[in-house]
């Protein structure tokens, strides 16, 4: 994870595109913006670029800054993706123009693999506090927006602090202080109503719901047209300890992963969940040990996928599955 390398490259930058991935979250879009407000000061074109969307609870967070979906970014002479670790991520955006740098707290991925350099850290709760580092690294004190804007990534990726750890505590008394804001007045600006379409998407998902138990540990499966991670976490809610969910598309398939903590010992959903379905699923896989996402363009396997992704927890947990 060469910190330094990716720092003297976005010092050399001249026109720079950031990246994050599709439905972009609070720890992708609002340290982007803070690294673009950095290396604009330094004299660099910078814009910052979404796939797809930018996300219902990351809007309020940005407003009054631009985010481009699905940018053209064959003009400029780098690209810095955050908080992705794959290109079908970020499509329909290619990336084939310009020098690539990645800064990710996921599982080193393809784009990792492709990059000119790379800052991963997969033991970061945030890649907020990774452009937080950078910009240590650049001698930069942030602006009290900035400050704002850094807490709202924390706070996206870390369930509001509830896996903060101390390093996320002292960071935030830091930010605090510079952004002249209280804590309560940032979280007003993060929360939203769930809107009426979500909702009915994870209520027409629960009616198509199969439920497993290996031993005492209890696994859902369901399908839904969309907010498949809004939906993965309220199965949890109901009481699932893992909650698998793909949204079918013409040609293409993602699948959203959730898991309780507390399984974290036993099970990493990434990579013995996911990964290993990366075939069947005919994409690419990643995420974290209780989150994990898939995209692939077999939507005709989202069954076989479901049912190896049950057999993969059944070796896990050592005993065999019963339907619920
Ligand atoms: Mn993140």
């Amino acid at each position: 994870m060469p910190l330094q390398e990716v720092v003297n490259e976005l010092k050399k930058a001249k026109r720079v595109a950031i990246l994050t991935h599709h439905n972009a979250d609070l720890d992708s879009v609002c340290p982007a913006l803070v690294l673009k407000e950095v290396l604009q000061s330094r004299g660099a074109d910078v814009m910052v670029g979404a796939a797809e969307s930018v996300s219902k609870g990351a809007r309020r967070a940005i407003e009054g800054h631009d985010v481009v979906i699905d940018p053209d970014v064959s003009a400029y002479d780098t690209i810095v993706t955050i908080d992705a670790a794959s290109p079908e991520q970020l499509m329909p955006i290619t990336l084939d123009y310009a020098k690539l740098i990645v800064i990710d707290h996921h599982q080193p991925g393809a784009l990792a693999e492709r990059a000119h350099a790379a800052f991963v850290d997969s033991t970061s709760r945030s890649c907020t506090q990774l452009v937080y580092k950078i910009l240590k690294e650049l001698e930069v004190k942030p602006t009290p927006e900035m400050a704002t804007l850094l807490i709202a990534g924390i706070v996206g990726d870390t369930a509001y602090l509830r896996f903060a750890d101390i390093e996320i505590f002292q960071l935030l008394i830091e930010l605090l202080q510079i952004s002249g804001k209280k804590y309560h007045e940032i979280l007003d600006t993060l929360g939203t109503e769930t809107e009426l379409s979500e909702r009915i998407a994870i209520l027409k998902s629960t009616q198509r719901l199969r439920a497993y138990a290996i031993g005492d540990t209890l696994i859902a499966f369901s399908t839904v047209g969309s907010f498949e991670a809004a939906v993965a976490r309220s199965f949890l809610k109901l009481g699932a300890d893992i909650a698998i969910v793909a949204v079918p598309r013409d040609g293409a398939v993602r699948i959203s992963g959730r898991m309780n903590w507390k399984l974290r010992e036993r099970i990493n959903l990434a990579t013995d969940v996911f990964r290993p379905c990366e075939a069947l699923i005919g994409g690419s896989a990643g995420g974290h040990d209780a989150a994990a996402s898939a995209n692939g363009t077999k939507p005709e396997n989202i069954k076989a996928t479901f049912a190896q992704m049950l057999k993969l927890l059944e070796k896990k947990l050592g005993t065999g599955a019963k339907e619920i």
